[in-house]
């Protein structure tokens, strides 16, 4: 493998970064290409002030900042002065208190300090101005152009090739080895060569690190790459009169969107306070007409002004000085805020390293170098992977406004649940009218509209008291995208029985000769079952790590319908598929309804002439069946773990299914419920959620899904790297022992006073009457009790058995 030929488009700091990586891992035959001349060859690279702030809600954003520090501190490319970020309304001071618990959580040194200490360090500051700060000891500053110039040295001196003043402009391909893939795949192809102005590249693997430059290559490529080129201002002062010390942390005052570092005696400032402004790549100019470099723009004062007013109130001594250079330096923002790594699902071969601050630059480019080389990282990658966005996530408006969002927000203050302003609705289930009629509070996840609850059911908290909740103490945090409904809808699922829409959830099928073979080759269960089955599976990399959990229903001898994940499971799927097995995703043309609660046989029963008995149709078996006039899959499981069956139907006849179940169920008491309930139900019952729970990085056995694993079935992808006996730390339930007590997740969890692991999902558990914790910790037994972080006050919690809730599955076989 490492013999083949690579072509790195961009030699920035990522470019130059991938190339030490790969010849690190014995790549040979390595070529960056670059338009522009080395150490400055004009990206934005050439320019970053570089300050590395690494907490971030991602555990993977930060562990790939932390790994970039290492790497630029063994390169000697970074100064550890620190970061400060301060507060000046309560808002965000208690955000900063959250953020201390997120850097514990990810094993970053981080201490809350008052408006004294930040004045101590960082004297120019108004401590006046200040209600307190985030100190991070070992954050700092990046040399970005010396970060680029080492990893070079190191890749040439591995026997990488780097060509300058080589600009690309066209990128070949060809159909796959053995012609054109199946016409069902479309044709799949490979890329072959890399076109510059200076010649022909060929190469088996390109990987475009062109920064925002990323559109444009990808256009050649006919790959689509979701991010916004805008320019961003920076200004660095004249001298100051009473120049600091040396050695400042880098500052973040994020209510008014600046930063700012030291350069000597003058200050640097960035601001994200300006509007937006867009930049088209193709209109810069060339390396070599450009005045200062092609990502370098002319300063717009009228833009910085307000900044700089807010600027001074921060730090009264800039009252002495005035902007001595200012530009707006253009880079680029993603819809979701993170980077694009990975393979394009469009093209084979055609990878990308983009939108990638200096921040995790080197990180990633080890995370990617990993990925090329063996197929999967050591870190969970799937918030960064390309093939993460859904086709309606991929139109240049959708790209445009989600990117110039998350610019205008990059330093907001954002609630986990908190849903995009723009563009919405985008999709939407054939159930969307009515759920709006019964008043649908809307979040929004995979760019689908989806009910939290519902405020027809109101009337629900008249029928008594929710348990707990901690709706009498819920600070306003917690309250936030949250109603006492919820318990109410929690409970009426529990009682009788509810309607929940399962369109969202990714349906693919997976039909023609080979599909039992393909199927068994890539999950971890026993799929050799009769027709009517239904198998709950992992799907596993190469190294034994989770990369999705799925259902698949046995529809036919060679036909199947899966649940899966996230789009990126599609994309491996089609990547593993022998010819003769068609992949579709069908989710778009379909949709689903979750029938779930005691009364759920009671409700479809009457609607149908198949048999729903206990018996006859049982627990995880399927069949085709009618309910009223229309013709459904239908599923007996449950992710909320009541008795009940999913109903799947195409989405024409889906208002109609809506309908047909609504008028049967309202003398049973049937509501429609959202997926804040869903979420408590699914933790009382144990089930995981991939992505959140579980990822690449973790064992089904530390995972509890051992369970999901037949080492005995024959061969299967990721089952020679599975060690049943070598679990160092486990996916654990707690439970908060305060009944008003809640959390959300992420958040950090002491074990006798230190950190031990984090939270991964919370939900208030309204069965139970205690909010639902799972986090990964070293094995412990029931009982013992730990503390979860929450704001900085420790709230006790312990260590409960699992499943808190029908652990004899009484309630959902019957
Ligand atoms: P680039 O450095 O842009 O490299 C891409 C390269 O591809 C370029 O050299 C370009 O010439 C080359 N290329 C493009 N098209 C072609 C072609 N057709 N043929 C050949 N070569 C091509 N990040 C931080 O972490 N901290 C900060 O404080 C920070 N501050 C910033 C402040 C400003 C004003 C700006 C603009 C950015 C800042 N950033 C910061 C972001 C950071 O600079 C970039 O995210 C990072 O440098 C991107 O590195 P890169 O290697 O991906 O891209
Ligand atoms: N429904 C369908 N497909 C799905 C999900 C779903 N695919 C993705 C995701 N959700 C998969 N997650 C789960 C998790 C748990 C269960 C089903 C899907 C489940 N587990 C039972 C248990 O653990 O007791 C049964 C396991 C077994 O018998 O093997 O029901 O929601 N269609």
């Amino acid at each position: 493998m490492p013999r083949t030929s690579v072509v790195i488009i961009g030699a920035g700091i990522v470019g130059c970064s991938l190339a030490a990586e790969l010849t690190a891992r014995g790549w040979s035959d390595v070529t960056v290409l670059e338009q522009g001349e080395s150490p400055m060859p004009g990206g934005s690279t050439s320019h970053a002030p570089g300050l590395v702030f690494r907490t971030n809600p991602s555990r993977t954003m930060s562990r790939l900042a932390i790994r970039t520090v290492e790497t630029l501190t063994a390169l000697g490319a970074f100064d550890a002065v620190g970061g400060l970020e301060v507060a000046t309304t309560p808002e965000r001071l208690a955000d900063l208190r959250r953020k201390a618990g997120l850097a514990a959580s990810w094993g970053i040194r981080a201490e809350v300090v008052g408006p004294g200490r930040c004045a101590e360090l960082w004297p120019p500051l108004d401590r006046d101005r200040v209600l307190g700060g985030l100190h991070t000891p070992d954050d700092g500053i990046a040399h970005a152009v010396e970060a680029a110039r080492r990893q070079r040295e190191r890749a040439l001196a591995r026997g990488a090739r780097f060509l300058d003043r080589h600009t690309v402009t066209g990128v070949e391909r060809a159909s796959s080895p053995g012609g054109a893939g199946p016409p069902h795949h479309g044709t799949r192809d490979r890329v072959t060569a890399v076109v510059t102005d200076r010649g022909v590249f060929p190469a088996e693997r390109v990987v475009s690190a062109a920064g925002f430059w990323g559109p444009v290559i990808g256009a050649m490529a006919g790959v689509t790459v979701p991010l916004l080129p805008l320019a961003h201002q920076y200004a660095t002062t004249t001298p100051l009169p009473r120049p600091p010390r040396p050695g400042l942390p880098v500052l973040r005052h994020q209510d008014r969107d600046l930063y700012a570092r030291q350069h000597g005696d003058r200050i640097g400032i960035g601001s994200y306070a300006h509007r937006v402004l867009p930049v088209d790549p193709r209109s810069l100019p060339s390396y070599d007409d450009a005045p200062v470099m092609p990502s370098s723009l002319a300063f717009t004062a009228e833009d910085y002004a307000a900044s700089w007013d807010d600027a001074v109130r921060l730090l009264p001594a800039l009252a002495e000085v005035e902007i001595a250079d200012g530009f707006n330096g253009v880079f680029s923002f993603t819809p979701d805020g993170f980077p694009l790594l990975g393979e394009a699902p469009e093209l084979d071969g055609f990878w990308l390293a983009e939108a990638l601050w200096v921040t995790h630059a080197a990180g990633a480019a080890r995370a990617v170098a990993q990925w090329m080389t063996d197929g999967r990282a050591d870190l969970d990658l799937h918030e960064c992977d390309i093939a993460r966005f859904e086709e309606a996530q991929r139109s240049p408006g959708y790209i445009a406004e989600r990117g110039a969002r998350a610019f205008t927000e990059v330093y907001d203050v954002i609630h986990p649940l908190q849903p995009p302003g723009r563009p919405r609705p985008l999709r939407v289930s054939p159930f969307h009218v009515r759920q709006c009629e019964l008043g649908a509070h809307f979040l929004e996840g995979g760019a689908w509209e989806r009910p939290q609850w519902y405020e027809a059911n109101a009337g629900l908290l008249a029928g008594g008291p929710v348990t707990g909740g901690g709706a009498e103490r819920r600070d306003a945090w917690a309250a936030r995208h949250w109603s006492p409904i919820v318990g109410a809808e929690a409970r009426a699922t529990r009682e009788r029985v509810a309607l929940y829409d399962m369109t969202p959830l990714r349906r693919v099928a997976v039909s023609g000769p080979g599909s039992l073979a393909f199927l068994q080759g890539v999950t971890s269960n026993q799929l050799a079952k009769p027709v009517g089955s239904v198998t709950y599976a992992l799907l596993l990399d190469h190294g034994g790590g989770i990369r999705s959990d799925v259902t698949v229903t046995r529809l036919g001898e060679e036909r199947f319908q899966l649940g899966v994940n996230a789009p990126s499971d599609v994309h491996w799927l089609l990547g593993r598929a022998p010819g003769t097995v068609r992949v579709v995703d069908i989710t778009s043309g379909t949709c689903g309804i979750g029938v779930w609660g005691p009364l759920a046989r009671d409700l479809v029963q009457p609607l149908t002439q198949d048999d729903f008995s206990h018996h006859s149709f049982r627990y995880f078996t399927a069949r085709r069946a009618h309910i009223g006039a229309v013709p459904v899959t239908a599923l007996r499981l449950s992710y909320v773990g009541e008795l009940g069956w999913e109903l799947y139907t195409t989405a024409d006849l889906g208002l109609r299914l809506w309908d047909t179940l609504w008028a049967a169920g309202r003398p049973l008491g049937l509501i429609a419920a959202g997926r804040g309930a869903f979420a408590s139900l699914r933790l009382e019952k144990g089930y995981r959620a991939w992505g959140q729970d579980m990822t690449t990085e973790d064992s089904p056995y530390e995972a509890g899904l051992g369970f999901a694993v037949r080492l005995g079935k024959g061969e299967f992808t990721g089952r020679d790297a599975l060690d049943p006996g070598s679990v160092s730390r486990s996916l654990t339930c707690l439970t908060l022992d305060d009944p008003s007590a809640v959390v959300l997740g992420k958040e950090p969890v002491y074990v006798g006073g230190t950190v031990a692991g984090h939270v991964t999902s919370a939900a208030y558990g309204y069965t139970i009457g205690r909010c639902v914790v799972y986090a990964w910790l070293p094995p412990l037994a029931p009982g013992t009790p730990v503390q979860v972080e929450w704001f900085g006050e420790k709230v006790a919690a312990t260590v409960a058995v699992e499943p808190l809730v029908d652990p004899a599955m009484d309630r959902i076989r019957r």
